[in-house]
């Protein structure tokens, strides 16, 4: 990709760019956990964005994105907001630096990219962390820490695209390093670097290519319940309720609320479980936990859909260790814990059957664990 990005870098506007880069994530559990100040348990992966850019002393950014084949332009000041979805993303990130003190000028980009789209695999946050990391070296002296770095791509979703994510997302891809999750405490944002290898296992994502886009803004409708549970139990946060709490309030919240909550309290007690059963090698125990979450995801968080649910019930079939729909949810992946021994007929099986019924083929892409943010 980086040799592509450069000569189209080159032909396009001629030579001098830098070249930067940022990986899109999997999670390997605590899915929706991150907004509400839980644990999540994600890493970086060998997919991502790659970055040619290059100041052009103008107060204007010239963006061509490779993959759509489509340029933008648009100034740096608020109003100056681009038309195109995509190029907002760039836009966000240049106000967010800006309104942290860094003097971004005008510049020229190129960016390509392999993160499959709607894969649950955040494209849109290698993307953010592309450019925050880039407008950092090149305009900020790489004054701003990483976390910094994180806040910028997550207020740009919330500021400039209108996903009130949590910081999950961005921070993986900022921080990921190779053959390591890693646990992040979203309160707290303390956090541990767990090598993962699990011998015996492969970790592969099973991507349905649906992308069930509901009416309204679904996201955030999730994070709204779980903040009106919090409300009503007097907590700034979902994380650290109980279940007796939360059954204690029943009476006073929305069916749909109650539901929302128990999954993300069962999800943080899911999350700590699967990092002491990795310590011990038990990953049967992960794989377990993993089938919870996407039942929990399918029946009382709704954000699964049929397709996953097929997938995640194959996997199950076949005797895979754990499998659960990954990310935000409403389309995109499974993440599938499956034993050596059983890759090939589960791949070939779970093919099979998903294209007998769906009249096409999952893609399959094995997790490769990956660094984060970086100049290439
Ligand atoms: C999306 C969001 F961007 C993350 O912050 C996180 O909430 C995730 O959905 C669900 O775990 O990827």
């Amino acid at each position: 990709m980086k040799e592509k990005v450069a000569k189209k870098f080159a032909e396009i506007f001629g030579e001098g760019a830098q070249m930067f880069a940022s990986p899109g994530r999997i999670n390997l559990i605590g899915e929706h956990t991150d907004y509400n100040g839980g644990f999540v348990f994600p890493g970086a992966v060998d997919k991502g964005i790659v970055a040619a850019i290059r100041p052009n002393g103008t107060d204007k950014v010239r963006a061509y994105a490779f993959d759509l084949g489509e340029q933008a332009e648009f100034g740096l000041r608020e109003e100056d907001k681009p038309a195109q979805s995509w190029a907002c993303y760039i836009f966000g990130v240049v106000r967010e630096m800006q309104k942290r003190g860094v003097a971004v000028e005008g510049f020229d980009t190129v960016f390509s990219g392999d993160v499959p789209l709607g894969a649950g695999m955040s494209s849109s946050a290698a993307l953010e962390s592309t450019y925050a990391f880039a407008l950092n070296e090149l305009y900020g002296g790489g004054a701003i820490d990483k976390f910094e770095l994180a806040r910028v791509g997550q207020a740009t979703e919330h500021n400039y695209c209108g996903v009130n994510c949590g910081i999950m997302d961005q921070f993986a891809s900022v921080f990921g390093k190779k053959g390591h999750l890693m646990r992040l405490d979203c309160r707290s944002m303390e956090f541990e670097y767990f090598p993962f290898d699990p011998e015996g296992y492969k970790l592969v994502l099973l991507d349905s290519r649906v992308k069930h886009e509901l009416v309204g803004s679904p996201y955030n409708d999730r994070r709204a319940s779980c903040e009106r549970v919090s409300a009503v139990l007097g907590q700034e946060f979902l994380r650290g309720a109980t279940m007796e709490q939360l059954d204690a309030v029943k009476d006073r919240i929305s069916d749909e609320d109650y539901r929302r909550a128990r999954y993300v309290i069962g999800e943080e007690r899911r999350v700590l479980d699967v990092c002491e059963a990795l310590e011990r090698g038990d990953y049967e125990t992960v794989g377990k936990r993993m089938y919870e979450t996407h039942w929990g995801m399918s029946k009382d968080y709704e954000v699964s859909c049929e397709e996953l649910d097929f997938l995640a019930t194959v996997a199950e079939e076949c005797g895979v260790t754990g499998s659960r729909i990954m990310g935000g949810g409403f389309g995109g992946c499974t993440i599938n814990l499956v034993k050596d021994s059983l890759y090939d007929s589960f791949i070939a099986e779970a093919k099979k059957r998903f294209n007998e019924k769906y009249g096409h083929e999952p893609m399959v892409y094995d997790v490769v664990i990956s660094d984060g943010s970086r100049r290439i």
